[in-house]
């Protein structure tokens, strides 16, 4: 999207508009003056006329054109979205906003087969069950992609689940989670992830304390037994894969932790993480305290967490952890004692943590209070390195001073949340209470704009706005109120992404999109170039989680059917237009492994598998093996078919499971039976 012809059609009129169009450069002028004109007999419109027509002004016009992305044509940036409530990841284009996929992460779904029958869903699924209790549902909301040299290299993403401490990898070569890794010390997680410059590690820390390990103690010894927790997922980019064995964390006191940042180029190997709640309140309205929200937000500073990630690393490899529910955790005695970890007040109850491009800088958002702080990262360092503190906190962290740790504040208004970084030096900062961008710079802390955004936005994310390497021109505001903006749904509302253009010298939001599934948190840009997905699996009858040919692919012509005992195995393979076995027999409490290829590798030739009654529903994408295993355990016929309207001959892509009764068992419920008369009756 060429910023040129933007920059010529702002503030002309609507009429002056239609002429610079149909005049402009592009060298298909005649083209495109005809396209301009009404065509004689009636279909077309002059720019113009479809202005007044809509109503639109020049400022819509000028939004459009720096939006529109024609048919065919690709959007320059990936955003990444963590899918709140819906456990998924969103992903949309910039500039058209358009949804591009959601991709399943801790919830079950079915297009994409994941949770619904294909085996190794389910292995990913039910390794991120947490105390035995399966978990199928996640709330995720810092997505954060894989970086090298402090920049997004485009292979990898993580996501962290809020409610049920836990983290999830994802191959942005077939864009589908890998692993689910629950933490299992923490119930609950706020600032995950965020990977180190290099992704050595994805680093996973703790919202509400607990006892660390899960299990019971008494609220009242909160302060005692109560604790959060940084958690340091190794990353081994070789197997794409967290290392649990080579993971650790460690144990920070029970204010509530909450996001965080990794350093980079200066500040790298040290990590900050916000906390609220010094005053460890605990709630208990109704048992004669204050509620928590209320004990949360009396003292007027909590603390900024400053970890030295790369000397706890040495700690843990020198064997100084504890271990808790067999996971290495560095205690908070050790922690201070090797001097890893340092507090610096920041005033009360700030939210985000957001590490300047160059690394010099840390900034945080006030929330209840209406800076920004900038921290220096050389001043830190500098009052760790000569122990120069104000104090220790009851668990005995050192407190460096505040007013010697900070660069300066800027007063930027109400509620300034999370902020992002461009290429010109600029800071853009969410401020959630006055529902504004506001636009700061950097060189000297002072505010440049504040643009409205609908409504009440939470995060912000910029192009490679939290990199060394920020990439300008787009911001996205991430609005928790949608009020007007959309047509009625009835009272569950979608969000509101708005697409900011901060090319110009003013800020201009130029879409909505709305965002129907969940309650978005952070989204990181990235530039499409650096995505290099595949478009089909290589060997036919790879295994996407392990990247390798599954052992049960099968060849096209050796299809076929194996029994061994009560168990039956089909060798099944996919290719336009039909199913091969079409037809599988089977005898009631069968238990049936479906091994199924897709032996397609051309782009898009997708088949599914759904049956009737089983709960089956698998995607094979070209060249993919879709292995599922369920007991037939329903006597009957069960028709199953292709899921992707793949060819002409789509509807025809069907085949039957045959169930037979077994001997002396019921087949299937005869209309006359009690179990059908029952349902009968309760309709
Ligand atoms: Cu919604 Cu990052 Cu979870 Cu702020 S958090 S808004
Ligand atoms: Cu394969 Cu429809």
């Amino acid at each position: 999207m060429g910023t040129m012809g933007t920059r010529i059609v702002s503030g002309i009129g609507a009429f002056g508009l239609a002429a610079a169009l149909a005049c402009g450069p592009g060298g298909e002028g005649g083209q495109a003056q005809q396209a301009l004109r009404p065509a004689s007999g009636g279909a077309g419109a002059g720019v113009a006329e479809l202005m007044a027509a809509r109503g639109l002004t020049d400022a819509d016009v000028t939004a459009a054109l720096k939006t529109y992305v024609p048919s065919g044509k690709h959007d320059d940036y990936y955003i990444f979205s963590s899918g709140g409530q819906s456990g998924q990841v969103v992903v949309l284009g910039i500039p058209s906003m358009r949804i591009l996929k959601y991709i399943a992460v801790f919830t079950p779904e079915p297009w994409q087969g994941w949770g619904f029958g294909d085996r190794g869903s389910h292995e990913v699924l039910a390794n991120g069950d947490r105390h035995g209790h399966e978990i199928r549902w996640g709330d995720t909301h810092h997505p954060n992609l894989s970086e090298t040299n402090g920049d997004y290299d485009g292979k990898y993403l993580f996501i962290g689940d809020k409610a049920n401490a836990r983290m999830a990898v994802i191959d942005l070569e077939d864009f589908a989670t890998k692993q689910i890794v629950p933490n299992p010390i923490l119930e609950s997680d706020h600032g995950a992830a965020f990977v180190t410059p290099n992704t050595e590690y994805v680093i996973e820390s703790s919202q509400y304390p607990v006892p660390l390990g899960g299990e019971f103690a008494p609220i009242e010894s909160y302060a005692e037994t109560y604790r959060g927790a940084a958690t340091l997922w190794k990353f081994d980019r070789e197997r794409g894969r967290i290392d649990v064995e080579r993971s650790f964390a460690i144990e920070l006191p029970p204010y509530m932790q909450d996001l965080a940042d990794a350093g980079k180029l200066v500040s790298d190997g040290y990590a900050f993480i916000n906390s609220f709640n010094t005053e460890k309140a605990f709630g208990g309205n109704l048992e004669g305290r204050p509620p928590l929200e209320s004990g949360a937000s009396q003292n007027d500073m909590d603390y900024l967490h400053v970890i030295d990630w790369k000397k706890a690393e040495q700690v843990f490899q020198a064997g100084k952890a504890e271990q808790i529910r067999g996971f290495p955790v560095i205690s908070l005695e050790t922690a201070v004692a090797e001097g890893l970890l340092h507090f610096v007040p920041e005033p009360k109850s700030p939210h985000g943590a957001d590490v300047t491009p160059d690394g010099k800088f840390i900034v945080v958002g006030g929330k209840l209070d209406t800076h920004a702080t900038v921290y220096s990262f050389e001043k830190i360092k500098g009052l760790i390195d000569a122990k120069d503190y104000a104090g220790k906190d009851p668990y005995g962290v050192p407190i460096l001073d505040f007013a010697k740790a900070i660069q300066g504040q800027v007063e930027l208004g109400l509620g300034p949340l999370h902020t992002v970084f461009d290429d010109q030096g600029n800071a853009y900062t969410s401020m959630f209470v006055e529902s504004k961008v506001a636009k700061w710079s950097l060189r000297d802390l002072k505010l440049i704009e504040k643009a409205p955004v609908h409504y009440n936005i939470g995060h912000i994310a910029a192009a490679h706005g939290d990199t060394v390497n920020p990439r300008g021109k787009w911001v996205v505001a991430m609005n928790k109120w949608a009020i007007d903006r959309f047509l009625d749904v009835g009272p569950l509302l979608p969000q509101n992404f708005q697409l900011v253009d901060v090319s110009g010298p003013a800020m201009q939001v130029v879409y909505d999109a709305p965002i129907p599934l969940g309650e978005p948190h952070y989204t990181q840009i990235i530039s499409a170039d650096l995505i290099d997905a595949i478009d089909h699996y290589d060997p036919v009858g790879t295994d996407p989680l392990t990247g390798e040919l599954d052992p049960h692919a099968t060849e096209g012509g050796k299809e076929r059917i194996e029994r061994q005992g009560n168990e039956v195995h089909v060798y099944m393979t996919q290719v336009r237009s039909h199913f091969t076995p079409d037809t599988i027999r089977v005898k009631q409490g069968d238990t049936v492994h479906l091994y199924l290829t897709n032996l397609e590798q051309a782009r898009d030739a997708t088949h599914g598998f759904g049956i009737s009654s089983y709960n089956v529903s698998l995607s094979v994408e070209p060249g993919k093996q879709s292995n599922a295993t369920f007991v037939a355990d329903r006597a009957g016929v069960f028709p199953f078919y292709c899921l992707e309207f793949c060819s002409a001959l789509h509807l025809e892509m069907a085949g039957y499971l045959l169930v037979e009764p077994r001997e002396g068992q019921a087949g299937g419920e005869a209309p006359g039976s009690r179990a059908g008369a029952a349902r009968h009756a309760a309709r």
